[in-house]
């Protein structure tokens, strides 16, 4: 019985999708009013399966099912909210398919209906309630030869207008007092454009400015420490091979920081060049980490740099050391963006 086939399909769907969501709620927002209401949305399924009057599951023919293949992006999660995107269309797409075919059963298909609009209002809800994912795609870094600019907090604030997505406070040979004097004020900047501040090497300036992260070099702290401290902030670390980089994301980094991937002019004491085939190899094996690149990109090299696989690309000298950096900065996002519009062509 076909009708009674898709009414079991979707019924299935609609309840894996709704349990999606319902541990989203219940073990990252730990919020018992959704959890419920999701819980009520699934004892609502089984009731509309009573008014069709049917037993759908006898009707189930799994094995022969010509469209029981996954789809490639169904093994691609980036985070969170993509998890909560996909499961609550695949919920609100059965609701539909079943309010449709139900009417052929004679029934109006209004519980279904009302249950899709309910799924919709708890999409939203939850989505507003996840924490904002990091765009990391053009991650600017400071040095302290353009520290010492007059006009570096101006340029600074152009190149947020005109598109970096991160910025990192990095200063070395520097005293405390001095380095939280210029965090705070990039602290102020980076509120007032709502792009997030990452400190670099330092867990004590990060706490003290309450910026969004902190980045760790392989001699800073490890992660553990600096996890402790920081909570559910971000936490970076630098690595210079493919081994430092697997490792740090199996401690738990939210990102990595893989370099220098070309000669660069500004890291004094660079670990040896590790090239494009790191970033690569990790990509490969972690398909959803953050990979950030590091060390000597330019506008030629960067489409490169994020066809092997990078999700960002950190810049110093390009950007700071450029005659027109707000312009190099909309260079950037421009490669950026037609990096990101190919990667999904090549997927379709
Ligand atoms: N880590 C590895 S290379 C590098 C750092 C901090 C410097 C990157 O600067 P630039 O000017 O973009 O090459
Ligand atoms: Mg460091």
């Amino acid at each position: 019985m076909e009708l009674f086939r898709i009414i079991d399909a979707n019924l299935n769907r609609a309840r894996e999708g709704i349990r999606v969501v319902e541990e989203i709620s219940r073990f990252y927002l730990n919020d018992h009013d959704i959890f419920i209401k999701l819980k009520g949305l699934r004892h609502q399924l089984i009731e509309g399966e009573k008014s069709l009057g049917i037993c759908a599951i006898t009707s189930r023919k799994s094995g022969s099912d010509v469209g029981n293949k996954p789809h490639p992006m169904e093994n691609v999660r980036g985070d969170l909210r993509e998890i909560l995107e996909a499961n609550a269309n695949r919920v609100e797409e059965s609701l539909r398919v079943l309010e449709e075919f139900s009417k052929i059963q004679g029934y109006s298909g209004e519980l279904f209906k009302k249950a899709r609009f309910s799924m919709y209002e708890l999409e939203q809800e939850i989505f507003l309630k996840l924490p904002k994912p990091l765009d990391y795609c053009l991650y600017l870094a400071t040095d302290d030869y353009y520290l010492k600019q007059g006009n570096f907090y101006d340029i600074v604030e152009q190149c947020l207008q005109a598109g970096v997505t991160v910025l990192q406070y990095r200063a070395k040979e520097k005293p405390a007092r001095e380095m939280l004097d210029e965090a705070l004020k990039l602290r102020k900047l980076t509120q007032q454009y709502n792009i997030p501040l990452i400190i670099n090497d330092r867990l004590d300036l990060a706490l003290a400015v309450d910026a969004d992260g902190v980045h760790l070099g392989q001699d800073d702290l490890p992660f553990d420490i600096a996890k402790k401290y920081m909570g559910e902030k971000v936490i970076g670390i630098s690595a210079s091979s493919y081994e430092e980089g697997r490792a740090a994301l199996l401690t738990g980094a939210d990102y990595i920081g893989v370099g220098p991937v070309f000669e660069t002019p500004t890291k004094k004491n660079a670990n040896p060049i590790c090239g494009l085939e790191s970033i690569t190899c990790l990509r490969k094996e972690f398909p959803t980490a953050k990979v950030i690149a590091i060390g000597g990109i330019n506008l030629k090299n960067a489409a490169g740099v994020l066809a092997a696989g990078a999700d960002g690309l950190a810049v110093i000298s390009a950007i700071l050391g450029s005659s027109e950096p707000a312009r190099e900065t909309a260079a950037f996002r421009k490669i950026i963006g037609q990096s990101a519009d190919q990667h999904w062509e090549n997927i379709k």
